[in-house]
């Protein structure tokens, strides 16, 4: 029997081009549990994040994705020896000499971001060191992003002081470090509704394909807000690549894989995969006790509020 040919498809009248990928990580909180003089010899996890870090990046020092986005709170906490910077910036310059853009969104634990004005010295790796947006033209992408606030109530302006209006492109991303509202972090499930540290969903325009973001933990795709009204963009959170706390244990920890199409508006999400990374089991309670009072105090934290952060992790 003949084989059947397939008949020639016929020619799209617009031809679609192919999706942009966008890999997104977060909260890699390199220097945990890493100390330089340890006092004891207990198994520290500090490699662990390393390891993860460089697992997550793999596919984009392979060239499989466009774009590398990571959501902030790239060190454990703000004020670090200069080797670690060196260290951590490492992964994110290896993705970029492969020829592969690489975007930083400073979080909580790193605000002294003239650092990275410094050490970032790459012409594809770039910070949002300040509200601002970056322009990959040969992409048709364009990305808007701030550091992290502290106060919410600020985010409608600086959200503004991007210049994201008039930088429009067929894909147009916002990258964040914050909670927003819905989101949700901890073993007790704690839901960011609203006051200082939440950003609102009303505050969240049109315009924009996706919202990434870093800070809370738990990876996490919100869609609707608190009244169950569809928010402008899917907020996307890849989540740390390992556990920071206890309050993590019984989270999957990986990163996100994007495809995102042109279009009006900023253009839209067409795809998005976790890729789950290998963690190790926290089977031990943390070492100063874990009255469920401060359980719960670390899931409104959501396992990252800058003051907890710097002082104990
Ligand atoms: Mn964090």
């Amino acid at each position: 029997m003949p084989l059947e040919r397939a008949a020639p498809r016929a020619p799209a009248s617009t031809p679609a081009a192919a999706p942009v990928r966008v890999l997104v990580l977060s909260d890699t909180h390199l220097g945990f549990d890493l100390p330089v003089r340890a006092r004891s010899t207990r198994p520290r996890r500090g490699p662990d994040f390393f390891a993860n870090t460089e697992r997550a990046l793999a596919p984009a020092r392979a060239g499989e994705v466009d774009l590398v986005v990571h959501g902030g709170d790239l060190l454990f906490r703000s004020r670090v020896r200069p080797s670690l910077v060196d260290a951590a910036l490492a992964p994110l310059l290896r993705v970029a000499d492969a020829g592969v853009p690489v975007y930083l969104v400073p979080g909580n634990h790193e605000r002294s971001a003239l650092t990275y004005g410094l050490l970032a010295r790459h012409p594809r790796l770039h910070v949002f060191d300040r509200p601002r947006t970056f322009v990959e033209e040969e992409l048709g992408v364009a990305l808007s992003g701030l550091p992290f606030v502290a106060s919410a109530r600020r985010f409608a302006r600086l959200l503004e002081a991007t210049g994201w209006r008039a930088a429009a492109r067929p894909i147009h991303l916002l990258c964040l470090h914050q909670a927003v509202e819905g989101g949700r972090a901890g073993f007790h499930d704690h839901v960011f509704r609203g006051g200082e540290e939440t950003v609102r969903a009303r505050d969240l325009p049109r315009g924009f394909a996706a919202i990434l973001s870093g800070h809370l933990h738990r990876a996490q795709t919100l869609i609707q807000d608190l009244a169950g009204r569809r928010l402008p963009a899917p907020v996307l959170y890849p989540g740390s690549i390992e556990r920071t706390s206890f309050a993590e244990r019984e989270e999957r920890k990986g990163y996100l894989v994007l495809e995102l199409a042109a279009g009006p508006e900023g253009g839209a999400l067409v795809g998005c995969r976790f890729v789950e990374l290998p963690t190790r089991p926290l089977s031990s309670p943390p070492p100063r006790g874990t009255p469920r009072a401060r359980s719960r105090r670390a899931d409104r934290r959501g396992a990252s509020s800058s003051r907890a952060g710097s002082r104990r992790r």
